[in-house]
């Protein structure tokens, strides 16, 4: 069989880096970063390179299964594809025949694929395709559609050309995007400045010429502050806030208060540092980036933090600046046509979505898109606004990826069917009613992607290997359901059918992908002209839309709960080794980090006793959940009101016999946790539970 280099696209994590295989003879030699994509330099994390060990792996689902006992149970009976699909197939018939399309919930994680997933559901006739942002991003997206009217990933982060990067709650060197990771550290040898503002002292912060370790959810505060200094300093664009930005005189009033003694006051930075950072700051302008963050399902004025880092960087005019954050081109910026969406192959269906986003009240200012997963579960509890029967789970592992797994499977109960499609075990596919196992990236290939920013490219993820099990492409499953269904443009046989279908019109053919793995829509890159999409068609510091939805634009700062005598704020967040809860059973990675540890500030420690490495217990403090235990990290780097651990980890299933009862699952330590979620930027407030820590005895 030889030797040969195939293109893919890493799935090992959801920034989907373009990536080359070894294969030899059948077999994969090694993963790296396909050498025609800049920015990677020919190199992928740690992760990716460890993308054997997930297709190597017996420790997934090997085949179909229905569940032979009670959900949660463990029992399973192995069928065939044919009866897999007919069964899932039969149910969301007879559910859509009792209760209209409408009853089915779909969810993924987003990504340059979900046009398939979207078409699929908007096929059978629904209107509830969610994300798994809630317990992610939307905060930052909800933000940029309010500042801006486009989201946040039509704004580029313009790392390799910045003189001064700002990262609040970003962990940008452990948080892996390869690319950006390379653009950053690149930007720091050509003298780019990094502050970093974070609760503990992370990778980045070891890098940076400023770093502020401030106290647990009073980010707000801080940029209240930064703003201040800015506008009473006349730091400004002027140019750029006259012509773009509205409201600027009430932004002028709303920050009046907010003096960098008061920011003194509540995060703990010292004015004087306040200010000597925010000069230095506003020299670098436009040349700037004050990251919006990404992970920010933190806190309930996260969404405020977000908005404010956009205001920011609006008022230092490094929105379309290069060095800044451009506004990334579509195909058709550059004079070309883009990919022809799969879902529009489908009318829009009748009924409005479940969760209620972009139409019920109080939710209108929601982007309707791929709503809130959390509020179509309520859904399915209450039956209203209509009944939905069916969920399928499609990537997404909803009882790792919210708090308080037993509260989100009380609100499942009244589910006819539970499908997991999914390549490793989760919690959700244990507990689901059928486990449609899907393919490793590696052993399949996927629907034409694209990425808009500065040189918009077309990419392709080619089958490397044949599959080791008896698992498909996700194409090949949602081709089976929609040939039973009677989902026409979806059954097809060949991939190549839905690769014509794409790049019809686009002067781009499959084989065009065959040099590279990608095909680039532009020569060089491409700095837009900046333009809102905004009602007013500027920065907006007033959004109508969320005040309609009687939400306020510039709340007054809430200074955050101090954690109860003896307890701790829990914070969490990434490491370099591992994606969220779904690769610590892979076996290379395991090697490298098989459980997590409970960082927790030196002094605090030592009044309870505690030393470095110590196995503790964490308990919630409210009612519910699981305590575990786990090492503690002493360290005088993470601020004394909270505990920070890596999420993920805590894994309880038979069938991982290498994660099973490694570390602690930080969402077992958040019980209610589930219902708090904030009513202006839609994600849940997972920073606002609390824990306390106890040395177990040896
Ligand atoms: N307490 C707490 N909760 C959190 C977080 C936290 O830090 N703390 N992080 C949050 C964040 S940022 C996110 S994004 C979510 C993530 O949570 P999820 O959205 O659930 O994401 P993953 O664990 O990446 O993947 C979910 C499942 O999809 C499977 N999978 C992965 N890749 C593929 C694929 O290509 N195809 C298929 N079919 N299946 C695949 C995995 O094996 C896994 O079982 O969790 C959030 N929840
Ligand atoms: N290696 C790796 N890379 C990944 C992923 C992964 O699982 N593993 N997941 C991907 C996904 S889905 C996402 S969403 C991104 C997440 O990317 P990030 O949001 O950058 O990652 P996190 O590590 O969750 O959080 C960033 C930082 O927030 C800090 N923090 C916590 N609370 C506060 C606070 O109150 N204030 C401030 N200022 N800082 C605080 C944490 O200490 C942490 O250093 O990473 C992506 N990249
Ligand atoms: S960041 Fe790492 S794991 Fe994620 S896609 Fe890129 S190489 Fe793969
Ligand atoms: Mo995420």
């Amino acid at each position: 069989m030889g030797r040969n280099v195939v293109y893919s696209v890493c799935g090992m994590c959801t920034v989907r880096c373009p990536a080359a295989v070894d294969v030899e003879d059948g077999k994969v030699v090694s993963v790296f970063g396909n050498p025609h994509a800049a920015g990677l330099k020919g190199a992928l994390c740690a992760r990716g390179a460890a993308g054997p060990g997930l297709l190597y792996d017996d420790e997934r689902p090997q085949t179909p299964l229905i569940r032979a006992g009670a959900r949660g149970e463990g029992k399973w009976r192995a069928v065939s594809w044919d009866e897999a699909l007919d069964y899932v197939a039969g149910k969301l018939g007879e559910i859509r025949a009792a209760h209209g399309p409408e009853a089915l919930l779909f969810s993924d994680r987003g990504g340059p694929y979900m046009d398939l997933s979207r078409a699929f559901v908007r096929g059978f006739g629904s209107p509830n395709y969610c994300n798994h942002d809630t317990a992610c991003a939307r905060n930052v997206q909800h933000a940029a559609l309010s500042v801006f009217g486009i989201g946040r990933k039509e704004l580029v982060y313009d790392l390799k050309n910045a003189r001064h990067v700002v990262l609040q709650s970003r962990n940008i060197l452990e948080a892996i995007n390869v690319k950006e990771v390379n653009d950053l550290l690149d930007a720091r040898d050509a003298g780019c400045k990094l502050t970093v503002i974070d609760i503990r002292a992370n990778m980045p912060a070891a890098k940076a010429d400023h770093f502020f370790l401030i106290r647990p959810g009073t980010d707000y505060a801080f940029n209240l502050g930064v703003l201040h200094l800015i506008i009473t300093e006349k730091l400004y664009d002027r140019a750029f806030v006259k012509e773009w930005v509205q409201d600027f005189e009430t932004l002028k009033e709303f920050v009046q208060p907010y003096t960098p003694e008061f920011v003194e006051r509540e995060t703990g930075v010292s004015a004087q540092a306040l200010k000597n950072f925010v000069h230095a700051f506003a020299k670098a302008a436009p040349h700037v980036i004050w990251h919006p963050g990404w992970m920010t399902a933190r806190y309930d004025d996260s969404f405020y933090v977000s908005r404010t880092a956009y205001l920011i960087n609006a008022l230092m005019g490094a929105i379309g600046a290069k060095g800044g954050l451009p506004i990334g081109c579509k195909a058709g910026d550059v004079g070309r046509k883009g990919l022809k969406q799969l879902m529009e192959l489908f009318p829009k269906p009748e009924k409005p979505r479940a969760d209620g986003a972009g139409w019920a009240e109080g939710r209108t200012h929601f982007d309707g898109g791929p709503g809130l997963v959390n509020l179509a579960y309520e859904a399915i509890a209450t039956g209203k606004p209509y009944p939905i029967r069916a969920y399928i789970a499609h990537r997404h592992d909803p009882l790792m990826a919210f708090p308080d797994q037993e509260a989100v499977k009380k609100l499942w109960e009244k589910l006819d069917l539970l499908v997991a499609v999914t390549f490793s075990w989760s919690d959700t596919a244990w507990n689901a009613d059928v486990v449609l196992p899907m393919s490793t990236y590696l052993e399949r290939e996927s629907i034409v992607a694209s990425k808009g920013g500065l040189k918009p490219q077309f990419f392709l993820r080619q089958r490397a290997v044949a599959p080791r099990f008896d698992t498909r492409a996700d194409w090949e499953i949602y081709a089976g359901l929609a040939k039973r269904l009677g989902i026409e443009p979806l059954a097809v046989s060949r991939i190549e059918e839905l690769w014509d279908l794409q790049l019809e019109g686009t002067g781009v053919t499959i084989a065009d992908f065959a040099a590279k793995g990608f095909v680039e829509l532009a020569d060089k890159p491409t700095y837009k002209p900046v333009a809102f999409k905004t009602p007013s068609g500027k920065v907006e510091v007033l959004s109508a839309k969320l005040e309609k939805d009687g939400l306020q634009s510039l709340p007054p700062y809430v200074s955050p709960a101090k954690p109860p005598k003896d307890a701790f704020r829990i914070a969490f967040g990434r490491c370099g080794l591992h994606t969220q809860g779904h690769t610590v059973n892979n076996p290379l990675l395991f090697e490298l980090m098989p459980e997590n540890v409970l960082w927790i500030n030196k002094t605090k420690a030592k009044a309870l006793g505690i030393e470095h490495m110590d196995m503790v217990e964490v308990a919630p403090v409210a009612q519910g959940g699981t305590p575990g235990q786990l090492r503690a990290y002493v360290t005088e780097f993470i601020h004394p009101e909270c505990v920070f651990t890596v999420h993920g980890f805590g894994h309880t299933l038979p069938v991982e016999s290498r994660a099973k009862g490694r570390g602690v699952s930080d969402n077992e330590l958040m019980p209610g946790g589930f219902g708090r979620w904030d009513k202006a930027g839609g994600a849940v407030s997972m920073q606002e539970n609390f824990v306390t820590v106890r040395k177990v005895d040896a």
